[in-house]
């Protein structure tokens, strides 16, 4: 009995769990607001700020090459989901159609529905970040980040925006919606970096 509910963890599985973070089988859905429905017609992607203007829509995510991705998900309210299934495409992939000005360190993700999160270029430019339209085979549903979400699997997923509409490249930090309100602007699960260490906004 008491085997069954106090079972140490696989230590395998332990190893991928960062501190403080509990497993889970579903797939809670963590919005702030309400959902919104963008259809792939009307769907766009701008690239603004330090950086060359440019637009893509859906065809021309399309036309990049497609991939599977498999990432553990952590969100900073102690949920993990490992082993997420995804397919899309590489951050990667679509800034080599991205001329950045070599002055911009920080990005803005911006989305539909106005929410917002900043991650440094670096934290960006990773082999393993990817925006994905499909989940375990099939089309991302909306309440997940359908038609399109980032997902950076290095970082809380708050840093994965749903609904993404946009890059705005910065010369500085700025802070988007959850690091105005308390979380920390990076965001690393391993470090446990949740709050921010400013908490006063000062
Ligand atoms: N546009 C947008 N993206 C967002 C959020 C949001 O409220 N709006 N929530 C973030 C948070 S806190 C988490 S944990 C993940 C949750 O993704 P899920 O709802 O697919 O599980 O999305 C992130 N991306
Ligand atoms: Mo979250």
């Amino acid at each position: 009995m008491l085997g069954k509910f106090f079972k140490k963890p696989d230590p395998e599985l332990s190893d991928r769990v960062p501190p403080g973070q509990y497993l889970t089988k579903g797939f809670p859905v963590l919005t702030y607001g309400d959902t919104p429905q963008i259809s792939t017609d009307e769907w766009e992607f701008k690239i603004t700020g330090l950086a060359t203007p440019a637009t893509f829509k859906w065809a021309d995510i399309m036309a990049m090459p497609q991939q599977e991705f498999t990432a553990d998900f952590h969100c900073v309210t102690r949920w993990s989901k490992l082993d997420v299934k995804w397919t899309g495409v590489k951050v990667l992939d679509l800034m080599k159609q991205v001329e950045v000005d070599p002055k911009a360190v920080y990005v803005m993700e911006h989305c539909y529905g106005g929410y917002t999160t900043n991650i440094s270029i670096a934290d960006l430019m990773r082999e393993e970040n990817f925006f994905a339209h499909t989940l375990f085979g099939e089309p991302l549903p909306a309440e997940h980040g359908g038609p399109l979400r980032l997902v950076v699997p290095h970082l809380y997923a708050w840093k994965s925006a749903k609904w993404i509409n946009g890059f705005e490249f910065l010369s500085e930090e700025e802070l988007g919606f959850w690091e105005r309100n308390g979380y920390h602007p990076r965001g690393e699960p391993w470090a446990e970096e949740r709050y921010s260490n400013n908490l006063f906004g000062l």
